[in-house]
C-alpha cells in the first residue's frame, strides 16, 4: 500500500531532497513551505505523487487548519519528516538581533509542536513515525550557535521524551543530527551572503542535501519493530575543537 509522508521545509535543501527520494521510491509526499513558486516547480517535477502546501511554520492556527483540511487519502499521513528550520545570523548573543533569535525559536519549535500534536492522531491510527531534523549544533556548542542550538537540543529532547508518551502505539521517533550539509542553510543565516556561505563549505566534502535525504529514506523504510532514537552524522572534515580559554 502507498505511505503517505507529510514534510516541512519542503522547497530547499534536505526536505527537498527527501520528497524527491520518497517519491521515486513509490511514496506520495505532503510538501510544505513558504514559496509556492518552489512548490510549483517540485510538483511539476515529481507529479501527482506531490501534493504542495503553502504554509508557514510561525503561523499555529493555520497548521491547524492545514492538518484539518487535507484532502482525501492525503490526509492518511504516515510519515511527519519535521525538516523546516533556520539559524540566525552567528553574533555572539550579546550583540544579536533579539528579532532574528526570536524568529528562529518560532520557526524551529512552536510550529513543530503544534504541526506534530495535530498529526498524532493520525500517525497512531497508522502505527507511523516521526522523523525531526536536530543538528550536532543541539549537543555541541559552538560561539554564536546559541538560539540555533538551544532550538535543536529542545528538538532533540521534544523527541526522546515523546518517545515514551508514545510507548505501546507504535509510533516511532527518531532525532537525525548531521553536522554540515551545503543546503541553503548558511545563506539564510548569513542574509543571503552567497560568498560567506561557499566559503564555509570550500575545500571540505560537506555533506549533501542526498546525503541527509538517504538517512531518512532508510531510517523511514526500516521494520516497524525497530526504532532509531538518535543518529550524528558528519562529514570526515568536521570533527570537533577544545575548550576555549580566555586569560587576562
Ligand atoms: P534550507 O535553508 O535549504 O531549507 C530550509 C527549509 O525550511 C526551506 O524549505 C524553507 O522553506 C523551510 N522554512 C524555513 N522557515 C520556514 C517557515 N517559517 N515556514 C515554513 N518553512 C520554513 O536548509 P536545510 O535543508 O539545510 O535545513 C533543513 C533542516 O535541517 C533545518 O531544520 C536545519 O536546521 C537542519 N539542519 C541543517 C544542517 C545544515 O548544515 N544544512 C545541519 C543540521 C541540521 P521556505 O523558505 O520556502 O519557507
Ligand atoms: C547546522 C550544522 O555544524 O553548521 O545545524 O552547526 S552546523
Amino acid at each position: 500500500m502507498t505511505k503517505t509522508a507529510f514534510i516541512t521545509g519542503a522547497t530547499s535543501g534536505i526536505g527537498e531532497a527527501t520528497a524527491r527520494i520518497l517519491v521515486n521510491d513509490g511514496w506520495n509526499v505532503i510538501g510544505m513551505g513558504r514559496r509556492k513558486d518552489r512548490l510549483i516547480a517540485l510538483g511539476n517535477d515529481l507529479g501527482g505523487a506531490f501534493h504542495p502546501i503553502v504554509g508557514d511554520m510561525r503561523d499555529i492556527d493555520d497548521l491547524q487548519r492545514i492538518v484539518r483540511q487535507l484532502p482525501g487519502s492525503w490526509a492518511e499521513v504516515d510519515l511527519l519528516v519535521n525538516n523546516a528550520g533556520l539559524a540566525p545570523p552567528m553574533d555572539d548573543f550579546q550583540d544579536a538581533d533579539l528579532e532574528a533569535n526570536l524568529n528562529a525559536m518560532h520557526t524551529n519549535m512552536d510550529g513543530l509542536v503544534a504541526l506534530t500534536r495535530a498529526l498524532l492522531p493520525t500517525l497512531k491510527e497508522r502505527r507511523g513515525a516521526i522523523i525531526n531534523l536536530s543538528s550536532v549544533a543541539g549537543s555541541y556548542p559552538y560561539r554564536g550557535g546559541a538560539v540555533y542550538g538551544a532550538t535543536k537540543a529542545f528538538l532533540t529532547q521534544f523527541g526522546l521524551s515523546l518517545r515514551s508518551d508514545l510507548s505501546g502505539t507504535g509510533v516511532r521517533v527518531t532525532s537525525i543530527e548531521p553536522g554540515m550539509v551545503e543546503t541553503e542553510f548558511t545563506l539564510v543565516r548569513n542574509g543571503g551572503d552567497k560568498a560567506a556561505s561557499d566559503a564555509l563549505y570550500a575545500d571540505m566534502d560537506p555533506m549533501t542535501a542526498e546525503d541527509i535525504a538517504a538517512t531518512i529514506h532508510w531510517v523511514a523504510s526500516l521494520p516497524p519493530h525497530l526504532n532509531i532514537n538518535r543518529l550524528e552524522l558528519m562529514p570526515t572534515n568536521q570533527s570537533f575543537a577544545g575548550f576555549a580559554v580566555h586569560r587576562d
